[in-house]
């Protein structure tokens, strides 16, 4: 097992590296520092993190902003805090704005892991036991017709600006295992869902607007597949792959849990019914089938018996109870809905889509 000690959580204070952060200091088999480097985008929030700033705060959590572009600050990160552990998150990482605005995710997606690599190299050189964690996504493997999975040896075939430049930051870290003999290994997972999610994406952003009675747009005709894992569960996996993972292997994550996009709408609108006390069908009202987005992938579907078989990872979510522990969550949480999309992500909402959300 990999004993780690110094860990710099790129992004952690996103949706999946905030939750990542929160379990990591609670993971009785670790006793280390935790180093959290993140930009704070639109998409970043230190509200993510307010319990973990209190309880650990300058003692196994540290915070510094920071662009994973800057390579200075970066390079001084890794040699202030003897990094010896990077778990890589940071990202732009919703589809539709990559689709308006590619070049800030070729620039933090590609460019900030290369950045990353290149410090790692040269920080690292005669260090035992350093090694570096990239999150992927399991968009690069292209899109599925009604059957088959994506394994671990399926050819990348990305087809959006976002899928594309997270596509080719896999090859760059696996060039730097291969090349310079770095440690690495990769996670390719499918979509998240639970607290702290952007509600940009497809799950918070329905229950926020059926919260508020607003449209559920729904693009297409809303019958593409997801494959839906909870955040915690993703995390579990990641923490798998930290201690007992093989350098230069890739491990696919996945809920195998698949959704059409519309089926899992209906279950939001009848689920927040009854935690609102509305008819079952009174949400539905409000959907909308909208312009589809360019390029939609029609289906994702995960195969994940490698880190089932070779880890001993597997899922501890069902859907429905972390569907309705997420519903909760935001429910009691809307001040926290109301401060995130305000600002940036507001005056970005309506520059491209006038004031629908
Ligand atoms: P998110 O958008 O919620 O968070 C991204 C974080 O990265 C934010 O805190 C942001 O401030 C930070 N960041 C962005 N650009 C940065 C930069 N240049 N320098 C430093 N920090 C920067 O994203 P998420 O949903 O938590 O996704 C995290 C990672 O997981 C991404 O790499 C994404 O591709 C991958 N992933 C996400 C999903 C999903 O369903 N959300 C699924 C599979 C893989
Ligand atoms: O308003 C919407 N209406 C709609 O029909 C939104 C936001 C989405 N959708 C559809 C598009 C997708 O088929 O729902 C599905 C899920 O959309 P997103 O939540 O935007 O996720 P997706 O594009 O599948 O990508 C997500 O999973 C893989 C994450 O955003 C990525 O970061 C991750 O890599």
């Amino acid at each position: 097992m990999r004993k780690l000690q110094n860990i710099l959580v790129t992004g952690g204070a996103g949706f999946i590296g905030s939750n990542f952060i929160r379990n990591l200091l609670g993971e009785k088999d670790f006793e280390g520092r935790v180093i959290n480097l993140d930009k704070l985008t639109y998409a970043g929030n230190l509200e993510n993190l307010k319990d973990v700033e209190k309880n650990h705060g300058g003692k196994r959590y540290f915070f510094v902003r920071a662009d994973i572009c800057d390579s200075d600050a970066v390079n001084r990160v890794f040699r202030e805090h003897d990094i010896d552990t990077v778990v890589h998150f940071a990202a732009e990482s919703h589809v539709d704005r990559s689709i308006h605005g590619p070049a800030e995710f070729i620039k933090t997606n590609f460019m900030g892991t290369f950045i990353l690599l290149e410090a790692a190299r040269s920080c690292w050189q005669g260090k035992e036991g350093a090694h570096f964690h990239h999150i992927s996504t399991d968009e690069v493997y292209g899109s599925l017709g009604e059957t088959g999975y994506f394994f671990e040896n399926t050819p990348y075939d990305p087809r959006s600006p976002y899928s594309a430049s997270k596509a080719s930051s896999d090859h760059l870290v696996n060039a730097y295992c291969h090349t310079y003999n770095l440690s690495v290994t990769i996670s390719n997972c499918s979509n998240n869902y639970g607290p702290y999610q952007f509600p940009e994406k497809l799950i918070p952003l329905m229950i926020s607007n059926i919260r508020e009675e607003k449209n559920l747009p729904v693009y297409g005709d809303g019958r593409n597949i997801r494959d839906w894992l909870h955040v915690d569960d993703h995390n579990s996996a990641v923490w798998a792959i930290l201690t007992k993972g093989k350098s230069g292997e890739t491990y696919n994550i996945g809920g195998e849990n698949e959704w059409e996009n519309i089926k899992l709408v209906h279950v939001l609108c009848e689920k927040m019914a009854g935690f609102l006390g509305k008819e079952k069908e009174y949400y539905k009202k409000l959907i909308s089938y909208v312009k589809d987005r360019a390029g939609h992938d029609r289906r994702y579907a995960i195969n994940c018996d490698k880190i089932k078989k070779e880890l001993g990872w597997k899922q501890s979510y069902d859907f429905n109870s972390g569907l309705d522990m997420t519903i909760k969550w935001y429910l009691e949480n809307a001040v926290w809905i109301a401060n995130v999309k305000s600002g940036e992500y507001q005056k970005w909402m309506e520059k491209n889509y006038g004031t629908r959300a």
